[in-house]
């Protein structure tokens, strides 16, 4: 198995159904990469680990979900200076804007890229590490490019009654 070059990192078993659709387009990909739960508030010695060993690993970028008070993304992005693509997970109380507000409004100098709440923010997670890895990867940007492709040619011109 290659080196993962992504992290995807959760702050708790229950984001995963959605940080799945991070790992799943990175797999189709076939961008090397890992998945680990590391919470900012119950395992803060796992995170900070996690950051400070991030560029040393060879990872180019970090997916980070987490809901609620959400701030494993920017407590990561303070240690590392590999670029960490913010997934706001929904949640129940607030639907994920407490997420998003928590992942977004960093303070300047440590940047978080800050997705989509829920799914298409896992999906485009995925996908925003991958064209970051492509950046030094062409055979990868070429993938990407088919994929992009592909995605353009599946939408219809025109609406379909059974669509
Ligand atoms: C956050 O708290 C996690 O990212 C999760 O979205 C949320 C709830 O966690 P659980 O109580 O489901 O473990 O840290």
């Amino acid at each position: 198995m290659p080196a993962p070059v992504v992290g995807i990192v959760m702050g708790s078993q229950s984001d995963w159904p959605t940080m799945r659709l991070a790992a799943e387009i990175l797999a189709e990909l076939e961008v090397p990469h890992e998945t680990r739960i590391v919470s900012a508030h119950r395992t803060p010695d796992r995170l900070w680990a996690y950051g400070t060993e991030a560029a040393g690993r060879g990872l180019l970028a970090i997916v980070a979900g987490a809901g609620g008070a959400a701030h494993l993304p920017g407590m990561l992005a303070s240690k590392t200076r590999v670029p960490v693509i913010g997934v706001p997970i929904r949640t129940q109380a607030l639907s994920g804007v407490d997420s998003l507000y928590s992942i977004v409004q960093m303070p300047r100098g440590y940047p978080v890229a800050t997705m989509a709440i829920g799914p298409a923010g896992a999906m485009n997670g995925g996908l925003m590490a991958a064209q970051i890895a492509a950046l030094s990867d062409p055979a990868l940007a070429a993938r990407l490019d088919d994929w992009r492709a592909a995605l353009s040619a599946s939408i219809p011109e025109v609406p379909l009654d059974d669509g």
